[in-house]
């Protein structure tokens, strides 16, 4: 008998992984909050279960009520997606426990991830280089504290072991702010996670954000899909991404994938998950790791020609992993650009009703969206409408097709920053590859 998932969440993650369920022959189950009821993922959906309204905390986030819709409907396993409850350790826990089969690694392993000091202490046993600082408790002596930021060297950045993603941190440039900033740091940890435990890291100037694909079968099988460069950035929400990432020191990197992979066997990591990186000067040094599929994994999958997604599937399902890594191959490069909904000057979220539109399409492009023409964008969610995503044999092709791409590509009725896409494409220093993270809002933006 085939096998039901139910899918928590929305947009095109939903139509993503709706459609690499029924190309499994699965059933589906989507759920959805009052204000979604149009999402074209529930068209295709066996069947369909509302579960609050629109507000994410009473539908998306609201656990009873997804279980409730699991229970109701008999199904196998929840798929999370990214976002909303992708990372919460206690909901895996209570899927598992409710008899659903929680679609990614084991509740103690995000968990022990979720937890920025363990994820670090836990990836360093394993040779995965990172960044040098303390994540030791605090001594009581300020005196003692001044003496060990000292040796890490300014400037460092206070970062909350809670946060993650670009939440709960802080740069110090000198020691007359290392004070203030600790207790700043720690108050507004505790008020945002409930967690006031702060580390400290020397502060890595202007790196790229390099990050390194894997899969475990949760069983000590498991591979690397290579790398992605997701360097083009603002206020922590990558705009453009790709696969893979250029100009890479190729001996640090080998050691890099293979002391990821090896972290995945030893620990019989279960599903798809992606390792950070800062790098610069050569040297990577791991920042966080995501337990999660990412929005950005088609990069990933159009050099690879792996579904992640059916991977996280099957693997779930207890089919394993249908390759080997010396069947992994590396084809060419590929560029995926966001299209947001919002304006293009004040950056803010532009909801409302698509009048009218038109995909791209054509030979190595793909199109990853949920929008159609008369559809309304609510003002609730992530403003992610489409990801266009280009391949071809080099970099500099793909960014050329993806030009074309988004010369057809319109959206009429909402704003998008399909205009910024189409400026950085044609960027000197974007098409040279020599973005680091900062390059967006500290030069790119003021030069415009
Ligand atoms: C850093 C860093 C520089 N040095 N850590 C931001 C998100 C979170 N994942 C970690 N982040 C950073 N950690 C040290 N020691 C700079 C960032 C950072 C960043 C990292 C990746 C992608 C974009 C970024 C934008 C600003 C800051």
């Amino acid at each position: 008998m085939s096998k039901k998932i139910l899918i928590a969440n929305r947009g095109e993650i939903a139509l993503r992984a709706l459609r690499a369920c029924r190309e499994l022959g699965l059933k589906t189950v989507s759920v959805y909050s009052e204000i979604d009821k149009d999402l074209k993922h529930l068209k295709f959906s066996d069947e369909t279960v509302c579960i609050g309204p629109a507000i994410p905390a009473e539908s998306y986030l609201n656990v009873p009520s997804i279980l409730s819709a699991a229970e109701l409907t008999e199904v196998d396993a929840i798929y999370p997606g990214y976002g909303f409850l992708a990372e919460n350790p206690d909901f895996a826990e209570q899927c598992d426990k409710s008899g659903f089969k929680f679609i990614g690694p084991n509740s103690d392993t995000i968990r022990k991830m979720g937890d920025k000091i363990t994820a670090k202490a836990f990836v360093s046993k394993f040779n995965i280089p990172i960044v040098p600082g303390y994540s030791d408790d605090l001594p009581e002596d300020d005196e003692q504290l001044k003496t060990i930021v000292n040796n890490i060297g300014y400037p460092v950045i206070i970062k909350a072991t809670a946060g993650g993603g670009g939440r709960g941190m802080r740069i110090v440039e000198a020691e007359d702010e290392l004070l203030s900033t600790i207790d700043i740091t720690m108050q507004e940890a505790g008020n945002a996670f409930g967690n006031n435990k702060i580390y400290i890291e020397k502060f890595i100037e202007n790196p790229r954000h390099i990050e390194v694909q894997i899969v475990g079968d949760g069983k000590g099988n498991a591979i690397h899909l290579g790398t992605r460069d997701c360097s083009m950035q603002r206020r922590h929400q990558k705009i453009i991404e790709e696969a893979p990432a250029l100009d890479i020191d190729s001996q640090n990197l080998q050691n890099i994938l293979d002391s990821c992979v090896n972290l995945c066997k030893e620990i019989n990591y279960e599903g798809v998950g992606t390792l950070e990186f800062l790098y610069e000067n050569k040297n990577f040094y791991f920042i966080e790791m995501n337990t999660r599929i990412q929005v950005e994994h088609p990069v990933t999958e159009m050099i690879t020609g792996f579904d992640i997604v059916k991977a996280q599937l099957r693997i779930a399902l207890d089919l394993g992993i249908t390759l080997n890594q010396d069947e992994i191959s590396f084809n060419g490069h590929a560029i995926e650009c966001r299209i947001n909904a919002e304006d293009p000057e004040t950056l803010q979220p532009s909801p409302g009703v698509i009048s009218k539109m038109h995909t791209a399409g054509g030979f190595g492009i793909r199109y990853d969206s949920h929008i159609y023409g008369g559809y309304y964008v609510p003002p609730f969610y992530d403003s992610l409408l489409a990801k266009i995503i280009t391949q071809a044999n080099t970099r500099k092709s793909a960014i050329k097709r993806m030009i074309s791409a988004l010369d057809e590509f319109f959206v009429e009725g909402i704003k998008t920053n399909q205009p910024l896409h189409q400026d950085i494409l044609n960027d000197k220093k974007f098409i040279e590859n020599e973005h680091t993270i900062n390059y967006l809002e500290k030069e790119f933006l003021k030069l415009k």
